[in-house]
């Protein structure tokens, strides 16, 4: 039944007839724009060289210009910040590098008043090796004892007996290198870890675990948090059974990419601890109505992420437009496709171009895509999740580690406004932080970040908050079209030109069916020459320089009134504000509403 609504949806909107608007009111997060912050490194209030609670708070109105509806920090709990703040030694704690619990109370009260959203990062599946759960679980004592996962050597015997090299109980192996056991010589056993030896894994096949998570959520939520992002989750569970998974490739190497990871990722156990946690975060909104959310972090297949919001979270990251795996506009009409088309009924889409574990855009793209990319972020239905820096088009730096981490450039001041530490900050500035700054590019109408913020707005439409999307390529698969389009209000279109090498000749007249004659320019990137404001002809001959990027719409009366129109090159279109831009060959038409509503 769902597929066959689906099909009806598409036909008749290939005819365009259009979809009746809902009349629901959407909860907060649902067109929401999350913005992730990765606390060390937005802005340091004492000097000290790290960022830190005051320091965001600080920045909360500039977060507030830019749309966003939600930030995301990444852990700040206690940590010795040995894998960066993943590793919590208390999760009822914060970390001091970034102020004092009322000092992120202070913070989370501010955003409230501004009305923004203040997420926080939940990390279940591993602690720091220091955290005293598991010192007291290597000691063995009663009450901690199965709070990780211990297995004998497969020789123990002859272990405690003869003082033997112990022998790991399987193959499994962490994703850092090395086998996932460590020998633990006050316990004399091995404990698992998932990704590095100093991050444990915590079991959750005991019940104490369970009740210490839900402690945690309820610590937070009781302060005031707005929702959870759920680190790590499909490293949650692994299969009891410890047989050895699969090797791919015989010939090579013993490592973690070298097996098919059939016991220790993706267990089915995982589905069930969301909905434990979602009936845990209902309890609060039953008192006040007000939805706290859950965000998930799992780099799964897409028919696994799609139980997870059958499970209960909102928003399980979709990672699949992440620079890395795509290049072209058919790779992100496939993925686009691929999960709209295919998510539960009720469903909201969510995307994601970059974050802290991945390549900024920029650097992989290039400059001249810096506002295509973040066009496409802010012009996909459902939820945004943009990263810190990226408004400005901050790029990576040299840093092994760190290198998508670097501190905010603020201004073009010394430590780039980041700290007025006399020191270095705790991870290099990337140098072109001299022009590619807030402050600078503010005062540039054609910067970066206001092409960010001018389509930031465009979210508060009718059009982008319920409206559909259409997508087409033209141009043998250069020039990337999507159009946002909603029954009684004005339609969008963004054109990208995402080969960053030659300019691409477009006629919309000859490749798009369906348009306005005249659409209005509501902005141009700087490489593209097209000016905020003035109208073009489809059937004119339009230059897409290399990357360059422009938004139309057909909202004639409220943003090009004032434009002079050449009649010569004109001629009138009987059509309403409610006519959809039809591509020749759209595949897609989505909505999120359409599953909302469940049409
Ligand atoms: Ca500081
Ligand atoms: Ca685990």
């Amino acid at each position: 039944m769902y597929w066959a609504c689906i099909l009806i949806t598409c036909i008749q909107l290939t005819y365009c007839k259009v979809l009746v608007p809902p009349t629901t009111v959407l909860d907060w997060w649902q067109n929401s724009i999350v913005y992730e912050i990765f606390p060390l490194s937005f802005k340091d209030s004492n000097g000290d060289g790290s960022g830190d609670f005051k320091g965001i708070t600080e920045k909360l109105d500039y977060i507030v210009d830019l749309g966003v509806t939600a930030i995301w920090i990444t852990p700040f709990f206690e940590s010795p910040l040995e894998s960066g703040g993943y590793d919590i030694t208390n999760y009822l704690d914060v970390q001091h590098v970034f102020g004092t619990l009322d000092d992120f109370k202070d913070l989370l009260n501010t955003a409230h008043s501004k009305n923004l959203k203040v997420i926080m990062d939940f990390v279940p599946n591993h602690t720091s090796d220091k955290h005293i759960w598991f010192e007291k679980s290597a000691k063995n004592e009663t009450d901690y004892a199965d709070y990780y996962i211990w297995k004998d050597a497969k020789n123990q015997e002859d272990v405690i007996k003869n003082n033997a090299t112990p022998i790991v109980p399987n193959n499994w192996q962490m994703i850092f290198g090395g086998s996932a056991w460590t020998w633990h010589n006050t316990r004399k056993q091995f404990y698992f870890a998932q990704f590095v030896k100093n991050l444990p894994d915590l079991n959750f096949r005991n019940k104490n675990v369970h009740k210490e998570m839900k402690n945690v959520l309820n610590y937070w939520i009781k302060l005031g948090i707005d929702g959870i992002r759920v680190d790590a989750l499909k490293h949650v569970y692994e299969s009891e059974s410890l047989e050895d998974e699969p090797v791919v490739d015989e010939n090579m190497a013993l490592n973690y990419f070298n097996l098919d990871h059939i016991y220790t990722i993706d267990q089915d156990e995982v589905y069930d601890l969301i909905k434990e946690w979602r009936l845990l975060l209902d309890d609060f909104k039953q008192s006040d109505h007000h939805t706290r959310i859950i965000m998930t972090e799992s780099y799964s297949n897409t028919s696994i992420l799609f139980k997870y919001y059958t499970s209960g979270a909102e928003i399980p990251t979709n990672f699949n437009l992440l620079e890395e795996y795509h290049h072209t506009p058919n790779d992100y009409e496939r993925e686009i496709e691929n999960w709209i088309t295919k998510m539960p009924v009720g469903a909201t889409f969510n995307s994601v171009l970059q974050n802290h574990d991945h390549t900024r855009f920029p650097t992989f793209y290039g400059t001249e895509l810096i506002d295509g990319m973040n066009a496409l972020s802010l012009f996909l239905p459902g939820v945004s999740i943009v990263y810190y820096g990226g408004e400005i088009g901050m790029e990576d730096t040299s840093d092994k580690i760190n290198y998508a981490r670097s501190p905010m450039q603020w201004d073009d001041t010394k430590n780039a406004g980041f700290t007025n530490s006399t020191h270095e900050p705790w991870v290099a500035i990337h140098p072109d932080y001299v022009t590619r700054n807030v402050q600078t590019e503010n005062k540039n109408p054609k910067s970066y970040l206001n092409f960010f913020k001018s389509i930031s707005k465009l979210r508060q439409t009718e059009t982008f908050k319920r409206g559909g999307l259409a997508i087409d390529i033209l141009n043998n698969n250069t020039v990337f079209v999507l159009t946002r389009f909603l029954h009684g209000h004005e339609n969008y279109t963004l054109m990208i030109n995402m080969d960053t090498n030659y300019t691409q000749r477009v006629r919309l007249s000859d490749q798009v069916s369906n348009l306005h004659d005249i659409l209005t320019i509501v902005i141009g990137s700087e490489n593209s020459n097209f000016n905020s404001g003035n109208s073009i002809s489809t059937t004119e001959w339009l230059n897409l320089s290399p990357g360059a990027t422009i938004v139309l719409t057909d909202n004639l009366i409220s943003t090009s009134s004032s434009i002079p129109v050449d009649d010569t090159t004109t001629k009138s279109t009987p059509s309403s504000s409610t006519q959809l831009y039809i591509t020749s060959r759209i595949v897609l038409l989505c909505l999120f509403l359409i599953t909302i509503f469940n049409l």
